[in-house]
């Protein structure tokens, strides 16, 4: 069968999309013709690189030569020529939420050459919210959760001409009504294959780290993640994906390692990056392991995400010996209370400080992501995840608005406060629009548009002590930590609500009952 699979990247992030690349992969190896067909270099540069570079969050490196010079326009023509030219049976593309306006503005076209194109989407908006996006008059199908099985299952009934209707994980709408099949169990990650980069345009290895430019490699060791903070993904698809089996997973490290090794003769990495959420979510025994075996076979240096609660000193000794040259952590907010109360991360600041000198101590680069703007937020608090970064004086610094993604806790608050437009097109209901981590997409009263724009324009220059902080903000903001003053109402509706919400949903209370989308 011919299989387009489209890579709808609008905002040029260069990195190959692991679970799109497995997916090609597999039904390569089930005897399938793929080609892709992705944006990533067509247009703009690296808008998100660009703007962090401009913002001081990081270092600036020249990406420019990478990328081509397209018109929205001209990339719906380059993609018109295309499906023309290669007459593709299925059309498989990979969605997120940012891209996903930009994937269905694709889809359109596609179905304008022939409506008998069948498309079949997949990744984390259609897991989320299957029963909205399967409404996409641009989508056939979707499949939920984890897609190496069932994508392969899916193609193999479709070329044989059969029924793909009984397919685990797959919604599709019957007579106008969204049907979905029971869940198969989740992936087991050592049986998955080696990923198959032949076909993926080779500037996607060709990474900026620290203002050098590394040819790098992309793995994932584990999926998923322990904790449930409210802003991120995570806590939807584990709700979701309940009757799969146990969210987080990990390969062992001999599939990993083995993974790179096949890889290493040909890509000659510099840099390898870890896609996992929590990298070091392991035991101490099992990351000494991995250091030590990372340095008989593979010896090369490599960066990860992680949480301040799973890094420790005899870890970080392991790591670095085995050539860990970076760890990311996302602290998200300076106020304790807001990250314990709207965030649902418990974890207080000593810990973070800490977690942060120690990592510095032993030579490993650090950088940090921070967010603003999330309902229940202050100015005061704003300004403590200020102080906060300006005491760690990490290596890099990202600060990004607070999107509230569909199926997340903060997006059931943004919504049932009224503080986002909501969508109400087939296949977009109830998201919210104009989505983006780089402006704010959630109307917070008492924070401006105005205070958000130019926080997050001078945000480094605080940190770095080039803007001096207002006096008003010097001290502890009102609840900022057990020794401040108490917080008084400040926030309480929204936290009170919240904690509604995520008893609901630890209780398998389904998203849209939740909020009746
Ligand atoms: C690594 C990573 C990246 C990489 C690779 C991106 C990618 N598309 O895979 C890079 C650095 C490029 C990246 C960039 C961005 N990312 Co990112 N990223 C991740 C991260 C940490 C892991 C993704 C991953 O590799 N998972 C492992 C693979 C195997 O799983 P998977 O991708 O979900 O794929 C499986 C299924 O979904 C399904 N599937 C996926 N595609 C398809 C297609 C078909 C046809 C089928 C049938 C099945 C299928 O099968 C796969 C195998 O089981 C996730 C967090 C997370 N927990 O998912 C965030 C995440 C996906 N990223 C996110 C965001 C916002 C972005 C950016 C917009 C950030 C930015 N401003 O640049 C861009 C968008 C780029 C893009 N077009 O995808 C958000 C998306 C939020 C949402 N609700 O949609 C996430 C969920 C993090 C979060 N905030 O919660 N990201
Ligand atoms: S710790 Fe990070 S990856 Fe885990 S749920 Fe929170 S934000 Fe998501």
């Amino acid at each position: 069968m011919k299989i387009l699979a489209i890579y709808p990247n609008r905002e040029g992030y260069g990195r190959v999309p692991l679970g799109l690349s497995l997916i090609i992969t597999l039904l390569q190896n089930a005897g399938h013709r793929v080609e892709i067909f992705d944006t990533t270099f067509l247009s703009n540069g690296n808008i998100d690189s660009s703007t962090r570079e401009e913002l001081g969050f990081v270092l600036q490196t020249d990406m420019s030569f990478l990328y081509e010079s397209y018109t929205s326009s001209a990339i719906d023509e380059l993609f018109r020529a295309k499906v023309k030219e290669y007459s593709p049976d299925l059309i498989a593309v990979s969605i997120v939420e940012d891209n996903y306006r930009y994937a269905h503005r694709l889809l359109k076209v596609a179905k304008s050459i022939s409506k008998n194109i069948t498309v079949l989407a997949g990744g984390s908006t259609p897991t989320v919210a299957p029963h909205i996006v399967i409404e996409n008059p641009y989508i056939d199908y979707l499949i939920q959760g984890d897609g190496e099985e069932a994508v392969v299952e899916f193609c193999k009934l479709m070329e044989r001409g059969k029924s793909v209707e009984g397919v685990r994980n797959l919604w599709y709408l019957k007579e106008g009504v969204a049907k979905g099949n029971p869940l198969r169990p989740q992936s087991n990650m050592d049986s998955l294959p080696i990923q198959n980069l032949g076909l993926w345009d080779e500037r996607h290895f060709i990474k900026p780290y620290c203002g050098e430019l590394y040819k790098s490699g992309y793995y994932e060791m584990s999926r998923g993640c322990v904790h449930k903070c409210t802003y991120c993904i995570n806590h939807s698809l584990e709700n979701v994906l309940r009757d799969a089996g146990r969210y987080f997973r990990r390969k062992t490290i001999d599939k990993l390692v083995l993974e790179i090794k096949m890889h290493l003769n040909e890509f000659k990495w510099e840099m390898i990056f870890f896609c996992d959420d929590n990298f070091l979510s392991m035991s101490t025994d099992s990351c000494i392991q991995f250091s030590r075996q990372w340095k008989d076979e593979i010896n090369i240096p490599f960066w990860v995400n992680t949480t301040a609660e799973s890094v420790n000193a005899r870890k970080l000794e392991h790591l670095k010996d085995a050539g860990c040259n970076g760890i990311s952590i996302g602290i998200e907010s300076g106020s304790e209370w807001l990250r314990e109360n709207i965030l649902n991360r418990k974890i207080k600041n000593d810990r973070i400080i800490k977690t942060f000198k120690l990592i510095h101590e032993y030579g490993i680069r650090t950088s940090s992501n921070i967010l603003i703007g999330f309902p229940g937020e202050y100015e005061e608090d704003v300004f403590e995840s200020i102080k906060l970064a300006k005491m760690l004086q990490t290596n890099n610094q990202d600060v990004t608005f607070v999107t509230p993604y569909m199926g997340t806790n903060i997006h059931a608050i943004a919504f049932m406060l009224g503080y986002i437009t909501i969508s109400e097109e087939p296949g977009f209901r109830g998201f919210a629009e104009g989505i983006s981590m780089r402006r704010p997409s959630i109307k917070v009263p008492q924070l401006s548009t105005e205070f958000l724009e130019k926080i997050y324009k001078m945000f480094m220059g605080y940190v770095n002590g080039k803007i001096p902080i207002p006096r008003r903000f010097m001290n502890s903001a009102p609840g900022a930590d057990s020794s401040a003053p108490p917080r008084g109402e400040c926030g309480k509706d929204v936290s009170d609500k919240m904690k509604e919400l995520i008893l609901s949903m630890s209780k398998g209370i389904s998203y849209e009952e939740m909020i009746k989308v």
